[in-house]
């Protein structure tokens, strides 16, 4: 990304994509094209802050640094010695995904401190799992590989809108004769551009994936040559034979002469390539459906082909020396780790000890958490202390004992992975932070100095840090230095292969412990989820399928405080048969509800992007925007997926009324 800055004013007045980088390609996304709005936004935080008021009034008073950091220092350090120190929690995600910003200097000082360690569960971690379970490796097909494709499946992966750069390729390939199908409950941006629309029911894909299987198997499709890198191929064939296309039919609502030509077409082309994305692992079983996708590329030979395979995420080619960055051998004695998407627990039951101290930075838990209802009461608490590092008056920052105003990545010095291409990035800041903003680097750095650590990494300069990162000797870094990321801002990681050509498993090779792939075999066997329309949660109470998707023009809750935006993630999109039956009219007041809680919003009858019993809510909207005082998360469950003890976000039953 490019700024352009006023020589004399220090003002930026354009950001435009850099068009020397072979992803971005010169565009940036519809939200980030208009960051200078936020950057330059008079409702930036721009001074420490303290209570005043009741816990979540919004009434603050402006304080100094030296206050703020010796006041937090002060009640952490008593609570650590009333609770013990795990009774202090850490909480962020994904805010900046800056290695220095997001998980530098903040564990480093947790750490050493002895909190309670956080399970970053809340967006990847099924999915993330599941590529491990497979191939021991977060490893995808090169985003520059997808224009030599032949068939491209989005499989539950709104590429328009959440990986708008993947798009060109996708355009290339289609150009050059490509097949392009998407399977998406929703005829989302991107299903609708498509050669090919697959509308499957939520949460059912792990049974669309073995019928696909079951295909293969039985018409002897798969690639003889390259199914031998399975390890369990015996038992995977047993699992698909479960799942003949009829059953499926009836799990998935699609057709079996649709599943049987998708298995045939996915088979006989070469190269085809999957790009899976987390929409499908958000629900029960979404970490073996993932699996059983993956496992579709390799039963299918497509890992030998430029422009084949299966990508979910890149980042496990950034090779990054992790301990040290972030020093887990700072810590005093092991402590225990609290899944972050179980936070309305970890607040409001957990036990010995109790949450006493919640450190908040890069993530807005009050939004984007399960189970809305708990997280705020627990939020709540008096006797919670809680501490939010942030750019916007958010709904967590609103329950916060003391406010710190953090700067953007525009002001910040980083380092930045990906998990959509492989290009390790560098940026320094190009703007000066406002007001009195700091780095969360330095924030707790400083808080660090006053809890009395001396260790020397607390001295460590950002240029350090990152040195440390890059020296890890891993073969994918070799070359990459902080110097030649100053002078490229972009490196391409050493990938062994010229661009658009890597492809690791040609041969197999995984770097299990055999070599081969693992489909899962029997941990395949599929089950609806809990909360669907064949699942054991299934009730006439609440019949409709809640999916919470991504909205366009927001970053989960980040721009949620923009008007335009707030207008966009008011609206529920609802079958007009659904609505019809309980009287709702276009753009009439709803509400959605179930067991767990309520949420008022705006309804928008739409035939032609939903199917009926599923209603559809750009996400994430900023509970105090809304009439109730809650947002999409009131509704959604704390129920973890299969593997990677991640949220079920996209596996939510309700019930919508006129009100
Ligand atoms: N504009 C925008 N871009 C974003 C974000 C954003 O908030 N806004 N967020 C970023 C983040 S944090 C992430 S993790 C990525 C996520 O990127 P994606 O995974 O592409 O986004 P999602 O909207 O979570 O899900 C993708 C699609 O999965 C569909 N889906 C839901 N349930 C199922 C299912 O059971 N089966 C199938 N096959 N499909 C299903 C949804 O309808 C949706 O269209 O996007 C990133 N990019
Ligand atoms: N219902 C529903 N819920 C969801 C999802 C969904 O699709 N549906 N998606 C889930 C997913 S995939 C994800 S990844 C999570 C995302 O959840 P979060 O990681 O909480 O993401 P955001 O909502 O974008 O909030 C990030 C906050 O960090 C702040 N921030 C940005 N940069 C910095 C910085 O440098 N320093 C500091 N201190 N703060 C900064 C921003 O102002 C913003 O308020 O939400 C999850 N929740
Ligand atoms: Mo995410």
């Amino acid at each position: 990304m490019l700024v352009q800055v006023d020589t004399e004013s220090g003002k930026a007045s354009k950001v435009k994509g850099d068009p020397a980088h072979p992803v971005t390609q010169g565009f940036l996304c519809g939200k980030v094209a208009r960051y200078l709005d936020r950057e330059y936004n008079p409702d930036r935080l721009l001074y420490p802050m303290k209570r005043t008021g009741p816990k979540g009034s919004g009434n603050f008073t402006r304080i100094g640094w030296d206050e703020a950091i010796g006041t937090i220092a002060e009640r952490l350090t008593a609570i650590a010695a009333e609770h013990g120190s795990e009774s202090i929690l850490p909480y962020s995600y994904a805010g900046t995904m800056g290695m220095l910003n997001g998980s530098g200097m903040d564990r480093r000082f947790f750490h050493r401190l002895g909190a309670s360690r956080l399970d970053r569960t809340i967006c990847s971690s099924a999915g993330g799992a599941a590529l491990m379970a497979s191939m021991n490796a977060r490893l995808g097909t090169e985003p520059e590989q997808f224009k030599r494709s032949k068939l491209i499946i989005a499989w539950g992966a709104n590429v328009l809108t959440t990986n708008v750069h993947l798009w060109p390729f996708i355009v290339e390939a289609r150009r050059n004769g490509a097949h392009f199908v998407v399977i998406d409950p929703i005829r989302t941006r991107t299903a609708s551009l498509a050669d090919q629309h697959i509308p499957i029911h939520p949460g059912s894909d792990l049974a669309l994936a073995l019928a696909m299987a079951n295909v293969i198997f039985s018409e002897r499709l798969e690639d003889r040559g390259y199914s031998k890198h399975i390890h369990d191929l015996e038992d995977y064939r047993d699992i698909a034979a479960t799942m003949p296309p009829a059953r499926a039919e009836q799990l998935t609502g699609v057709p079996a002469a649709t599943i049987e030509a998708l298995a045939r077409e996915l088979a006989g082309t070469r190269p085809a390539v999957i790009r899976v994305n987390y929409g499908v692992q958000r629900s029960d079983r979404g970490g073996r459906a993932i699996q059983a996708i993956a496992s579709l590329a390799a039963l299918t030979g497509q890992f030998q082909h430029i422009g084949g395979g299966v990508n979910l995420s890149t980042s496990g080619g950034f090779a990054f020396n992790r301990a040290a960055l972030e020093r887990l051998d700072l810590e005093p004695r092991p402590t225990r780790l609290i899944n972050m998407s179980l936070l309305g627990d970890a607040l409001t039951t957990l036990n010995d000890p109790p949450v006493k101290a919640m450190i908040n930075y890069n993530s807005n838990p009050a939004a984007i958490a399960p189970d809305q209802r708990k997280v705020l009461e627990g939020l709540r608490r008096e006797d919670l202390f809680t501490v939010v590092l942030e750019q916007f008056m958010t709904d967590t920052a609103q329950r916060a004992d003391i406010v710190l105003p953090s700067t953007t990545f525009l002001e910040h010095t980083d380092l930045y992975f990906a998990y959509g291409h492989y290009y390790v990035q560098l940026a320094r800041p190009a703007l000066a932070a406002p007001g009195e903003c700091k780095t969360n680097v330095e924030v707790f750095r400083l808080l660090a100095k006053a809890m009395g650590f001396t260790d020397p990494c607390f001295d460590d300069s950002e240029d350090e840090m990152i040195r440390q990162t890059l020296d890890s000797g891993s073969p994918y870094l070799e070359g990459i230095t902080l110097e030649r990321l100053d002078r490229e801002h972009f490196v391409r990681l050493n990938l062994g292969a010229p661009m658009g050509e890597f492809l690791p498993f040609a041969e197999g090779k995984f770097p299990t412990t055999h070599g081969q792939f693992i489909s899962g075999g029997k941990d395949l066997a599929y089950e609806p989820p809990v909360e669907s329309r064949h699942g054991a949660g299934q009730s006439t109470a609440y019949p409709l399928e809640l999916i919470s998707w991504k909205s366009h023009d927001s970053m989960n809750s980040t721009f949620g405080n923009r008007a335009d935006v707030d207008a966009e993630t008011a609206k529920v999109i609802l079958h007009p048969d659904d609505a019809a039956r309980r009287n709702i009219t276009d753009n009439s007041a709803i509400r959605l509800f179930n067991d767990r809680g309520a949420v008022e919003a705006v309804a928008k009858l739409d035939a032609f992007h939903v199917q009926p019993g599923v209603v559809c809510a750009p996400s994430v909207r900023w509970p105090s925007k809304s009439k109730n005082g809650v947002g999409i998360n009131a509704l959604t469950s704390q129920r973890l997926t299969d593997i990677g003890n991640g949220a079920t976000f996209y596996s939510c039953l309700i019930e919508v009324e006129a009100c």
